[in-house]
């Protein structure tokens, strides 16, 4: 796959989450208007629109086995790809209250607590997380039992995700990590590190490709080795993002740089030094690609996503 297709591929796959995010989110006079527009504040603040892409390109590699229309798994699987962007986008939200983060810089804005205050922004966080599995249950309408079946597993995966075993329990880890968890800290070594962070951006990454090949149809050999490609590429995405607090900027990141060291954080480059950092993230790379290939799913987009995720500058 050359670098302009997949320049096209990632354009044309955020173009159709942006058009469709619009679509399924409610509006007045369904919903006041104040919170339809915090809502839509963070969501389409210039996110990378990574776990969509994920879900639509686990789904294509999937349709492409079984010699389904590209236009066809890509429309199972918009629904689970545009929830996962929702949920994504509120635990950015709530990461960046003053009770968690404290963040005030987030996709290159003020984040949506300092433009609309705490209270709009916890309910903001709220009504995304609640719109995503209305959604979920909601589209693609079908009376088919297969797609409501299917349907029904991509929810429960995003679910068991977002919650207590997923991310919701590696930001509680991370609260304690920081010391932000009264009478609860916990120090984390480098197992502890990646429990945490497999919880708290590893599954709802994982979530996202597998409900998109669970969408496509996927047997649960497709799905299972999905699943170990997104494992691997969570990983990759955590160690790069910690890289990337070290070396990057503000302005290249759209986010608040140098947090983790400054918060006394565990990283990986501090674990590991940017070099140990750079050549982990590689290795996670190579083996999810390597899960693909062994269930013949190399074709299409899932490498280039992996590529992307470790040669990313935001
Ligand atoms: C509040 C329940 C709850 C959870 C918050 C994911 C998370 C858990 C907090 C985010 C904190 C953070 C900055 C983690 C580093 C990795 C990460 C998730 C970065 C943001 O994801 P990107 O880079 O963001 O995909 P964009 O803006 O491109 O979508």
């Amino acid at each position: 796959m050359g670098a302009s297709e997949v320049r096209t591929f990632l354009a044309s796959a955020r173009a159709e989450v942006d058009e469709a995010l619009e679509r399924f989110l409610p509006a007045p006079p369904d919903c006041p208007p104040l919170i339809g527009e915090a809502m839509r504040y963070s969501l389409f603040a210039g996110g990378k629109r990574l776990r969509p892409i994920l879900t639509l390109a686990a789904a294509d590699a999937v349709g492409r086995t079984v010699g389904s229309p590209s236009g066809a798994v890509r429309g199972l699987a918009l629904p689970s790809a545009c929830a996962v962007e929702m949920i994504h986008t509120y635990s950015l939200v709530h990461d960046d209250l003053p009770a968690m983060d404290n963040d005030t810089l987030r996709r290159g804005r003020p984040t949506l607590h300092v433009v609309y205050g705490d209270g709009i922004a916890v309910l903001a966080g709220d009504a995304l997380q609640a719109e995503a599995f209305a959604l979920l249950a909601r589209e693609p309408a079908a009376d088919d039992p297969v797609v409501c079946a299917r349907k029904l597993r991509a929810l429960g995966a995003i679910a068991a995700a977002a919650g207590a075993a997923g991310m919701v329990g590696g930001q509680t880890l991370d609260l304690q990590a920081a010391g932000q968890a009264p009478n609860h800290p916990a120090v984390l070594d480098a197992d502890g590190l990646r429990g945490m962070h497999a919880r708290k951006t590893g599954a709802l990454i994982g979530a996202a490709a597998v409900s998109g090949a669970i969408m496509a149809g996927g047997l649960a050999a497709q799905v299972e080795a999905v699943g170990r490609y997104a494992a691997d590429l969570g990983l990759a995405f955590q160690i790069v993002d910690d890289i990337l607090d070290v070396e990057g900027d503000a302005a290249q990141l759209g986010k608040t740089a140098g947090k983790d060291a400054a918060g006394g954080k565990p990283t990986y480059p501090a674990l590991f030094g940017l070099e140990g950092s750079r050549h982990m993230a590689a290795q996670c790379i190579q083996r999810a690609r390597q899960a693909l290939a062994d269930a013949r799913l190399s074709e299409g987009w899932l490498p280039a996503v992996a590529e992307w995720v470790v040669g990313r500058s935001n």
